[in-house]
């Protein structure tokens, strides 16, 4: 019975999630729903794209956090549009909070929507929002075993970074097995090494960005 009702409101979810993705596309935005545990580098890792990215994609960011509007903050310092997204004690995002949350943007005017998901590995990874690509992020303070304890999330990913590649010397975080976790899970999903702190990496995230958008 629960596994039926929990069936239900996923596939009520994806139908949502598939309107998402029509009227994104049809506005011309390419969306990137990013993913991982608190602290990960999620906010950072925006950032430096919007640093990286700035006067050649109109970006917007869709911040959601269980509580506050600190991230959200972040980015409009930067003078970017922020939404941010209160789930009031939900654990993830679900298509129905996106589908309100673009329909309250100017989409004709964007480019480039991040959606940054409430911090964990887990129930994030359930719901569909109708996004283009899923972001997955760990760090290497997180230890390497993350694709083994939380699968799923890796399976969703289409691009997975390792962030804090700064601190890897004082860590015992092994690059290799946990690029082949990822890949015995996900052979689509391309890894790329970087730091937000020194910009170690970040090019290559960029260029895989401007790949999919088709842009110099
Ligand atoms: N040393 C180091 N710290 C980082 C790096 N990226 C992010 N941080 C720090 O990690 C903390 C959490 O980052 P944040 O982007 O807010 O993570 P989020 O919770 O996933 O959005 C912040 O204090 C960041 O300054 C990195 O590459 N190296
Ligand atoms: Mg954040």
């Amino acid at each position: 019975m629960e596994f039926k009702v929990l069936k239900d409101i996923l596939s009520a979810n994806d139908q949502i999630a598939e309107e998402n993705h029509e009227l994104l596309d049809n506005n011309k935005v390419f969306a990137i729903n990013v993913m991982s545990s608190p602290g990960s580098g999620k906010t950072s890792t925006i950032l430096q794209t919007i640093k990286g990215l700035k006067g050649k994609v109109k970006i917007a960011v869709i911040e959601g956090d269980v509580s506050s509007s600190i991230d959200a903050e972040k980015i409009s310092k930067e003078g970017i549009l922020a939404l941010q997204i209160n789930t009031g004690g939900e654990c993830h995002l679900d298509a129905n909070m996106l589908n309100r949350a673009i329909n309250n943007l100017p989409l004709a005017d964007i480019d480039l929507l991040f959606i940054e998901n409430v911090g964990n590995l887990i129930c994030t990874a359930e719901f569909q929002l109708g996004m283009h690509k899923n972001l997955v992020i760990s760090s290497t303070a997180e230890g390497d075993d993350k694709p083994l304890k939380y699968p799923l999330m890796f399976t969703v990913a289409d691009v997975v970074l390792i962030n804090k590649m700064d601190l890897s010397p004082y860590l015992n975080f092994d690059a290799n097995a946990y690029k082949n976790a990822v890949k015995a899970l996900n052979q689509r999903a391309e890894i790329f090494e970087i730091s937000c702190t020194t910009g170690q990496g970040v090019d290559d995230w960029l260029a895989w960005i401007k790949k999919q958008m088709d842009v110099e």
